[in-house]
């Protein structure tokens, strides 16, 4: 009889424990579900952001200008200024609202205010941008500046000899000179020097010869442990090539996110760790022309490349010092 209560006992336990496991199992499950679907992508929710241009400014902080898109696009035109974020985790982004409106350009027209970039020279903070002249689609090189990062931005007029359909400009700074160069283009990539007010070119473009033939549009250059690194969109996914220089040519190392519908990137090490930043077109309704920006983790292999990139939901976790 003992044995027979002690043998029913175990019984009891045993099926609660398989029960428990079960639950165990499936809350995982729920939880694993729960975190794909409300991870921390895309950074921003209150608008819809894209072309995000991030930097690691002098105050510690990383500020990012993006572009903005209306919840109501049905194409790019009524994108109409941009906006600055900071944060100091990268989970917590403040917005600090609308920094350059295309009603502040006088030679511009309403609307068309694309993918900017940024840079910090001469004690100031500039925004360079793509935008359509007055009554044209015909994109020009904006520049405009500030004293803080947060802006206003003030629009300062365009830059000669840079323009086409769009234009896609990314300014870079070499930390080994102090020269900064403007890369611009479609389907083409063109490189120049600036000078050193950033208000001209120093001298003609040259077209960056690269080892392929797939550029498409939205150029970004960095640089790490004195290589130069060009990468751009190629129409699904983004790409790049490595150089010793910031002219090129560059050699040619294939996809960094592959098969993605993806465009404009940037790249920035804080705090230790490597990111990229890039907009997703399907979050929440999203379509190509209702972006949101996101981040994920990115690695540099022993010999420099860069290691392949997967949009996730989850992107990257809240940094503590
Ligand atoms: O985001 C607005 C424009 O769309 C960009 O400047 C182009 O590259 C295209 O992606």
């Amino acid at each position: 009889m003992k044995t027979e209560i002690v043998f029913a006992l175990l019984m009891l336990i045993s099926i609660s424990c398989k029960h428990q496991n079960k639950d165990l199992a499936k809350e995982a499950a729920q939880q694993k579900e729960a975190l794909e679907q409300s991870g921390n992508n895309p950074i921003i929710r209150n608008i819809r952001t894209a072309d995000p241009s991030t930097h690691v400014w002098k105050d510690g902080k990383v500020w990012m200008y993006t572009s903005h898109d209306m919840e109501d696009a049905v194409n790019y035109s009524t994108m109409d200024g941009y906006h600055a974020f900071s944060s100091t985790d990268m989970v917590n982004w403040t917005d600090h609202g609308e920094v350059l409106h295309s009603r502040n350009i006088p030679w511009g027209s309403k609307g068309w205010m694309w993918a900017p970039t940024a840079i910090h020279k001469n004690n100031k903070y500039y925004l360079m941008y793509p935008h359509a002249a007055n009554g044209t689609k015909n994109m020009k090189c904006g520049i405009a500046v500030s004293d803080t990062p947060q802006g206003p931005f003030k629009d300062l007029g365009w830059i000669e000899g840079v323009e086409g359909q769009w234009l896609d400009p990314c300014v870079f700074t070499d930390d080994k000179d102090g020269k900064t160069y403007l890369y611009w283009g479609v389907r083409e990539p063109k490189v120049a020097l600036l000078e050193d007010n950033l208000l001209a070119l120093a001298e003609p473009p040259r077209t960056i010869e690269y080892g392929s033939d797939n550029f498409f549009e939205a150029i970004y250059m960095h640089k790490r442990k004195g290589k130069y690194y060009l990468s751009y969109n190629a129409g699904l996914g983004g790409f790049y090539a490595m150089a010793d220089n910031p002219y090129g040519p560059f050699d040619y190392k294939g996809a960094i996110n592959p098969k993605q519908r993806q465009d404009h990137h940037s790249i920035i090490e804080y705090k230790g760790q490597n990111y990229f930043f890039y907009h997703v077109q399907d979050w929440n309704g999203g379509t190509k022309f209702r972006r949101n920006t996101c981040i994920e983790y990115l690695y540099y292999n022993e010999d420099g490349t860069i290691q392949k990139i997967y949009a996730t939901k989850k992107g990257v976790k809240k940094v503590t010092d």
